[in-house]
């Protein structure tokens, strides 16, 4: 092998400050889907600590909801500044850990840097309202305050900016974080925590020790924060199976859950289309990150009049797409996470043939021997939309069908149980208002002239029906993260009531 992982993770992690206690000698094994080999073994943390932690982290929001909004918003502007400074070291991390190619690493530390920046101008923000009252003498306002300690429970696909949009955004309004990473992606995590360390201790003693803890540790420590009453919001990234446990057990203490679960996205071709632009988008929409996105292109619902034009393209496009270890060439695809996710991808394929699709790729290939797991990309073209086509399987697979009325296409792209994004591919003025109208997706985000994955932060992200409901990062997702208070005021020296009641003693 031309590289040692084990060797560049140590180089990289205690570069950025963490020490080797933190990912050595410890029981959480971690291997690089670039090559199968065990890159740490990371110390996990006991439940009774991980109680204790939430204490700390209790008390520590105590001392942190008391410093001014604006100088919160300057301890995040120094954790973007560590980001900036050390962008190389953890999309390198990323890389290695998680198996994407370069430019989605460092793009996936550029997305935490701009969501730093965004929170920062927040931080001078974070508005309320002046409500006119009906009563004479009275001023009715509302406002936002923190909400307290606020969990994080991340996938293992965005390691890192998934935190990054919840602790820039909890932090500044006013929360304490504590993150339990996916148990695929401790390294990531740990280098990410050093990096904020670094920016308290430059930020100064009005940080708190525990303003941001992270939990390394299996479900047992996840549930630890999902049935906390010491933890009033809980935001979770991962399958809806996962969701669905989180979300019932939360709101049965009254809590407020951020869910982003699961993906099926689709878009529609339409006649108008441009299939230049449509290919490429297509391309990075199903095959970037090895599908392993949740707004990953699953679905394309192409009109029958472009369809013989489009997909032998595609398909072409499908056979040439390089595939290997991103760090050793220039692949576009890198590998699957693990082995579980290569078997759910070849029992969604087989599903696929028996519910009479036609398969092109989706073969294993062998790159770094038998510990990795690199496919081939998958394009099925399905006579409807049925069996695998309504789940979500975590891979490159995108299932392809053909529709004759645009009706027809939107309900085809609205008729399945996920609703995180959506896309059309059109220049028609009438096809893009429609898809974009209450009658059009109704999904949490819905584009036009790209694929439905790669959204910006400034815009607020989250999905429909089985996808959760939650909103993170741009737009007024803040307000999720803080507990709005509506204040009467009363400046006369009468008592008017409200709705016109008399009640004289
Ligand atoms: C995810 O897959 O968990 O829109 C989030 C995108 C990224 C985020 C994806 N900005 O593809």
């Amino acid at each position: 092998m031309s590289f040692h992982l084990d060797v560049e993770i140590k180089a990289l992690l205690q570069g950025m400050g963490v020490a080797e206690s933190e990912f050595s000698g410890g029981t959480l094994i971690v291997r690089s889907p670039l090559t199968g080999d065990v890159l740490a073994k990371v110390p996990e943390i006991s439940s009774e600590k991980a109680i204790a932690a939430i204490s700390s982290s209790s008390e520590a929001f105590n001392e942190w909801r008391k410093i001014p909004a604006p100088r919160r918003g300057e301890l995040v502007r120094l954790l973007g500044e560590e980001l900036r400074a050390n962008k190389e070291a953890l999309g390198r991390l990323v890389t290695l850990e998680v198996g994407k190619v370069p430019s989605e690493g460092l793009g996936e530390v550029q997305e935490m840097i701009d969501i730093c920046d965004f929170a920062v101008g927040l931080s001078r923000q974070l508005y309320g309202l002046t409500i006119q009252s009906e009563r004479p003498d009275h001023r009715l306002t509302e406002q936002w305050h923190p909400a307290g300690v606020v969990g994080i429970i991340s996938a293992f696909n965005f390691p890192v900016a998934v935190w990054a949009w919840n602790a820039a955004l909890a932090l500044v309004c006013g929360n304490t974080v504590i993150w339990k990473p996916s148990e695929k992606t401790p390294l990531t995590a740990i280098a990410t925590q050093a990096l904020f360390l670094k920016a308290a201790a430059r930020f100064g003693a009005e940080a708190p020790k525990a303003l941001s803890t992270l939990l390394v540790g299996g479900r047992e420590i996840g549930a630890l924060l999902v049935e906390d009453q010491r933890v009033p919001v809980v935001s979770a990234t991962g399958s809806t199976r996962m969701g669905r446990d989180v979300g019932e057990r939360v709101a049965r203490r009254f809590g407020r859950s951020i869910l982003e679960l699961g993906g099926n996205n689709a878009s529609i071709v339409t006649p108008s289309a441009d299939l230049d632009l449509t290919l490429r988008a297509v391309a990075f929409g199903a095959m970037g990150t090895a599908g392993q996105r949740c707004t990953t292109l699953r679905r394309l619902i192409v009109h029958s009049s472009v369809y013989e034009t489009l997909i032998p393209k595609l398909v072409g496009v499908y056979n040439a797409i390089k595939v290997g270890n991103p760090v050793e060439s220039d692949a576009l695809v890198g590998p699957l996470i693990d082995q579980l996710s290569f078997e759910a991808m070849q029992s969604s394929l087989k599903a696929a043939r028996e519910a009479g699709g036609t398969v092109h790729g989706g073969q294993r290939v062998n790159i770094n021997g038998d510990a990795s797991f690199y496919v081939r990309p998958a394009l099925v073209e399905m006579p409807s939309q049925t069996g695998p086509v309504l789940e979500e399987t975590f891979a490159p697979i995108l299932y392809v069908m053909k529709y004759e009325t645009l009706d027809e296409a939107i309900s085809l792209q609205n008729s399945v149980v996920q609703g995180l994004s959506s896309s059309i591919f059109a220049t028609d003025i009438r096809e893009v208002e429609l898809f974009l109208s209450a009658q059009g997706s109704d999904c949490g985000i819905a584009n036009v002239n790209m694929g439905p994955s790669g959204a910006e932060i400034g815009g607020a992200f989250g999905g429909e029906k089985e996808t959760g409901g939650g909103r993170e990062s741009g737009s007024d997702a803040w307000k999720a993260y803080m507990r709005r208070q509506t204040n009467a005021v009363n400046y006369g020296r009468t008592l008017p009531l409200a709705q016109g009641v008399k009640f004289d003693v």
